[in-house]
């Protein structure tokens, strides 16, 4: 029994060295620009979206500036010293009403259609609930029938470690498993913070009171990363999310590892995770 234990923790901690280092991670890079790289069906919809999104922009840019530039060049006092009197034009008056209308009908079929993809999974398998709270994040996998519950705190910056991130790196990190459906629910305790992992293309609010639903599908082994993104006080840019992304192998480890350090967790495991890690000076 021992044995199994030692067995599964030196699995776990080889998993969390190699996320943390070598691994891939996604996380904000300096002077980016677009999107972090997409890791889940959502995210990878959203960029094909935002794509044709871009291209429309950018064909109407296009088309408005010409116009502009044609009409400062070809009207100007000098060239059409007698303007013209006209004020109407019906023809023209319904095609500059219909053609946005077809344009916006067209963006919101796909748009529409991505909001519902994002929402929910039916075949979801497994759950994770993620709790905010002022000011870090409390886990829950009910899945595992052990009351597995865990803080997860921001690594402070004069505590951070190699290969660490600063804003971004905390405690404990969301363990999950590759390849697999994962229903998160989010909610609050005292007011609206939102969870959310580029990446994954998941943003969504936790309020207290109502518990709220979305998936996401990890394709690639590696750590991500996000941040509360709405603002909920003096530390709402202190209590990142950190998420490693482990074969199904590993995550069953992890999972034996969990059932002995997290279950009904209540006084014990408060000794390693201070709220003194906040980066509150006060
Ligand atoms: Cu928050």
């Amino acid at each position: 029994m021992l044995k199994k234990k030692l067995t599964a923790l030196a699995v776990f901690l080889t998993t969390i060295m190699i996320g943390g280092g070598v691994a891939m991670a996604q996380a904000p890079k300096e002077w980016q620009m677009g999107f972090q790289e997409a890791h889940s069906p959502t995210m990878e919809r959203i960029i094909s979206f935002n794509s044709i999104l871009f291209w429309i922009c950018v064909a109407m840019s296009i088309f408005v500036i010409s116009l502009m530039v044609y009409i400062i060049f070809r009207f100007s006092a000098k060239r059409n010293p007698t303007p013209s009197k006209t004020s109407h034009n019906s023809l023209i008056e319904v095609l500059w009403t219909v053609i946005p209308v077809i344009i916006l009908v067209a963006v919101a079929i796909p748009s529409f259609r991505l909001l519902y993809f994002m929402d929910r999974t039916s075949e979801a398998e497994m759950t994770i609930k993620a709790i905010g709270q002022q000011w870090f994040w409390t886990y829950e996998y009910p899945d595992l029938g052990e009351d597995i519950s865990f803080d997860a705190f921001m690594i402070a910056e004069d505590e951070l470690e190699e290969g660490q991130i600063r804003l971004l790196a905390t405690d404990e990190s969301v363990v999950v498993p590759i390849d697999t459906n994962i229903r998160l629910l989010v909610t609050a305790t005292d007011v609206i913070h939102a969870w959310a992992i580029p990446s994954f293309g998941v943003k969504v609010d936790g309020i207290p009171g109502r518990v709220n639903e979305t998936w996401f599908r990890v394709d690639a082994e590696g750590t991500y990363y996000g941040q509360c993104s709405e603002l909920c006080g003096k530390d709402h840019a202190f209590m990142p999310i950190q998420v490693k992304a482990v074969s199904k192998e590993a995550y069953a480890e992890w999972v034996a590892y969990a059932k002995e350090e997290y279950a009904s967790n209540d006084s014990d495991s408060d000794a390693d995770q201070p709220v003194a890690r906040l980066a509150s000076a006060d």
